[in-house]
């Protein structure tokens, strides 16, 4: 396995805590991963499906009472409280340490620990980190075989280098009241204990690539970000690359595999997905930005998921994949969930584990549900019918454009255009998305999620502010930063934009301007596109329409920055001056 001191170490001090019966390294080794397979068939933690619909997948139900990332009980744990920010949970080392040290302390006995060496990113790229995961559950094991690149090859690659993130996964007792995220930035660890949800286990994820990786970018003058990562690939053949950055729930998935319209497709319009939700990016030797999916696989969300919103991420699951927490079909053998576009199956198991009974549906009663509505698919990138021949390049791709996006029923227009860099960071800093109950066109609840990482910021919000104008500044070939809002309502509160492929035809926008190939209208809040700019083609939109979709309403933006500045005072003196500034900006051009 390894000779490496500080490895061996890690797992020893974890042996130690955690008392398993016994330890086993997971090597990359197939038949080992089979041997787990069957084990966790055997105890009724995992089902193998159809092999024929299905080959290699399995389905998966966590305990009832997770089933989601617990913002609540997620730490970053940093010797200053500040360092932490106002938006984050904080814990003291120590104190996090000695409590959570204590919930380990035995956690294992009975049970195998297994330990995981994984690298995010390629194995071996300059772009690259390694982390070891050691967990109690069969679960993680499989799942990190999806989604992260893992086995004897990371360990080869990491030599008897220490620089290494140490993760630390017990299952416990899955009890609730004594679960924990814990984040150790300054050391480089992670503790996660009493979840099997994918979101607080698969440390690679959220925990690593986010939260711990965007405390290591700011130290080391890169960034970790929330994003999605696509090629756009015109009838010439040059592909341009954007990043974007969405709340749940805006469609970062379906963007990323986005299908042209016909029309498009006619011309030989492409769309190749890179990545669909985290994106590490460096600043290249060329002055450019420069983005890789450090992931190697997708953690989708699976309702809704069907062969008209997203038929690349359903063909995505249709081998060598895990389902959690989704409806199983007793008569095939198979899956399904709410928003399928089949019929649903009449001998089933909800995602309970309960007999179910599809006629009794209601989409208002959570209860009568058959998926749970965060369940899940972890599903290999290489299954990705669109992925692009970049994912595997060492170096990434480089950035034409970042795109912001949130949920506005009104505030927000179809899309606009940053003046520069630092407007850019201001407009992603104030980004933003609405709980809307459509039906009745009433606006809900405006949740601040800058850059769509509010819940992964591993400091300082304000810092990581400070972060990205410091990045503008070593970026001598900058990409340009947009704002898109797929999700404008109308006064009955339907949503005036197709979405979906279309949103092609606003990305064609994007990378014309990219180029300065198109004109555009300035605004108070930046600029937006002439409407006969934005091909309507074959679309039951008028440009009429389009032009409405463009509108930035002054009194509404008014409004608006009330709540930008009630939520930036809570950042006081460490908010950087340039967005104070922009703020200013903004408000004298809205007077
Ligand atoms: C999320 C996810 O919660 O990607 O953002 O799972
Ligand atoms: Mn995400």
């Amino acid at each position: 396995m390894t000779n490496n001191k500080a490895v061996l170490e890690f797992v020893e001090q974890s042996r130690a805590l955690c008392q398993p019966d016994n330890v086993v390294w997971i090597t990359g080794d197939e038949a080992l991963y089979q041997k787990l397979r069957d084990e966790a068939c055997k105890t009724g933690e995992m089902i193998k499906l159809n092999e024929e619909l299905l080959p290699n997948c399995y389905l998966h139900r966590s305990a009832l009472n997770d089933v989601a990332r617990v913002e609540g009980r997620t730490f970053i744990c940093c010797t200053n409280k500040e360092d932490a920010g106002p938006i984050n949970n904080w814990m003291a080392p120590s104190e996090a340490y000695q409590k959570i040290g204590e919930i380990f302390k035995g956690s294992m006995k009975g049970r195998t620990m297994y330990v995981i060496p994984y690298s995010m990113g390629a194995v071996g790229s300059e772009f690259s980190k390694i982390g070891i995961e050691i967990t109690d559950s069969i679960y993680v094991v499989l799942s990190m075989n999806i989604m992260t690149r893992v086995g004897q090859k990371v360990l080869d690659s990491l030599g008897d280098s220490a620089d290494f993130v140490r993760g630390l996964h017990s299952k416990a007792e899955l009890d609730e009241e004594k679960r924990y995220i814990a984040h150790f930035p300054e050391d480089n660890t992670i503790w996660s204990v009493n979840s099997g949800y994918g979101g607080n286990v698969l440390l690679g994820k959220k925990c690593f690539a986010l939260r711990i990786a965007s405390y290591l970018g700011k130290n080391e003058g890169w960034m970790a970000e929330h994003m999605l990562i696509l090629g756009v690939q015109n009838p010439k053949g040059e592909i341009k690359y954007i990043a974007a950055a969405f709340p749940s729930a805006c469609g970062k998935t379906n963007l990323a595999m986005l299908i042209p319209p016909e029309l498009y497709r006619k011309k030989g319009y492409k769309v190749w997905c890179v990545g669909d939700d985290i994106a590490w990016i460096r600043v290249g030797a060329d002055g450019r930005l420069w983005a890789i999916n450090p992931e190697n696989g997708f953690f989708g969300v699976a309702p809704g998921t069907n062969m008209k919103s997203n038929p690349n991420a359903l063909l995505s699951t249709r081998k060598n994949s895990i389902f959690t927490n989704v409806v199983h079909d007793l008569d095939t053998n198979t899956v399904w969930w709410e928003g399928m576009d089949t019929p649903a199956p009449q001998n089933a198991i909800n995602w309970r584990g309960e007999k179910w009974d599809a006629s009794k549906y209601n989409k208002a009663d959570k209860s009568t549900y058959g998926a749970h509505p965060n369940s899940r698919f972890t599903a290999p990138t290489v299954n990705c019918p669109c992925l692009s021949d970049q994912f595997e390049a060492p170096n990434g791709v480089p950035l034409s454009a970042i795109v912001f996006g949130g949920r506005r029923a009104k505030t927000a227009p179809l899309v606009y255009q940053a003046r520069d860099w630092n407007s850019g960071v201001f407009v992603g800093s104030i980004m933003a998305s609405e709980t809307t109950a459509a039906a009745t066109g009433a606006v809900g609840v405006v949740r601040r999620d800058p850059m769509a990482m509010r819940p992964f910021v591993g400091y300082n919000m304000a810092d990581y502010f400070a972060h990205w104008i410091e990045m503008g500044e070593k970026i001598t070939n900058k990409p340009q930063i947009f704002n898109v809002n797929w999700f404008r309502t109308d006064d009955e509160g339907h949503f005036i934009w197709p979405g979906f492929g279309d949103n092609l035809r606003v990305l064609e926008w994007i990378l014309d301007r990219c180029e300065n190939k198109v004109d555009a209208k300035e605004t108070p809040i930046g600029f937006v596109p002439n409407a006969q700019d934005i091909n309507i083609e074959g679309l039951d939109i008028t440009t009429d329409v389009v032009e409405e979709l463009l509108t930035v309403d002054k009194e509404t933006w008014k409004e608006e920055v009330n709540g930008i500045e009630e939520f930036y005072a809570q950042f006081g003196d460490r908010l950087p001056e340039e967005l104070k500034v922009k703020l200013e900006e903004l408000k004298q051009r809205l007077n």
